[in-house]
């Protein structure tokens, strides 16, 4: 398989890459996010992801691990998107120290199931509850993720209906897409687009409160000093 677009394989990956923002003039916001993509077998991760970035559709994906980095230029912020696509086979495997690691690297993930595969459905739930626990015990601030049926163009062996996709995000507090990888580029581009967003308003959100947090301390100190003085 070849790809014609920026690509790079994990193995030069170091999980402990730590996301950033920056000013590089006044009007573009340059910001980054990490975006895991998890799910059972073959409910087209790679289809989606590859759909995403080249538009294209290309049919068997192997069992590669990537990490994939794409930028994405959005009212005034340049997104630069990092994609760790992993296959189930090794999520699996993986000891639960490695899995940890990914769930701490991402600012947000994508959790596909297929229409047509219950079991890859079911997977979903505790999924999201273990993301849940791992990264809203360190922050205050929700987690983004997308929950995605794929493989909708597979209409006749349809066995998750998209009501119960939906019902499931809405109890999750998740955002929800039905999409086909193979039939259609705009679901892909809707689900990373708007997960990207999502991450950059969240990591905004913590700088202003970590911003008012400090200013808040700094003030209860200067009061505390002047207390102890007049004493
Ligand atoms: N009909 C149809 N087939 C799809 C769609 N998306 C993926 N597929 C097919 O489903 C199979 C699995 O797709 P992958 O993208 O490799 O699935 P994956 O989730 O990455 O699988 P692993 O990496 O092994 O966990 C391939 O044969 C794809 O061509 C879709 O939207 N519609
Ligand atoms: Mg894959």
């Amino acid at each position: 398989m070849v790809l014609r677009i920026p690509l790079r394989r994990s193995a030069s990956f170091t999980p402990d890459h730590q996301p950033l923002m920056e000013m590089s003039n006044p009007t573009t916001l340059k910001m980054e996010a990490n975006v895991l993509v998890l799910g059972a077998d073959s409910v087209g991760k790679s289809a989606l992801t590859v759909r995403f970035l080249t538009r294209r559709f290309i049919g068997e994906y192997g069992d590669m691990e990537f990490i994939y980095s794409h930028s994405l230029a959005m009212e005034g912020r340049e997104i630069h998107v990092h994609i760790w696509d992993i296959p189930c086979s090794q999520d699996r495997v993986d000891e639960s120290s490695a899995k940890e690691k990914r769930v701490q690297w991402a600012d947000g993930f994508i959790l596909v199931y297929s229409i047509c595969d219950r079991a890859s459905f079911n997977v979903l739930r505790p999924k999201v509850q273990v993301i849940k626990a791992a990264k809203e015990a360190l922050s205050q601030e929700k987690v983004p993720i997308v929950i995605v049926g794929n493989k909708r163009d597979l209409h006749h062996r349809r066995v998750v209906s998209s009501e119960e996709g939906r019902l499931l995000a809405l109890s999750m507090d998740c955002e929800f897409y039905e999409v086909s990888a193979a039939e259609a580029y705009h679901g892909a581009l809707m689900v990373f687009q708007g997960l990207a967003e999502r991450i950059c308003e969240a990591k905004l959100a913590l700088k202003k409160g970590t911003g008012i947090r400090s200013i808040v301390k700094s003030m209860s100190a200067v009061f505390a000093r002047k207390r102890t003085d007049s004493l």
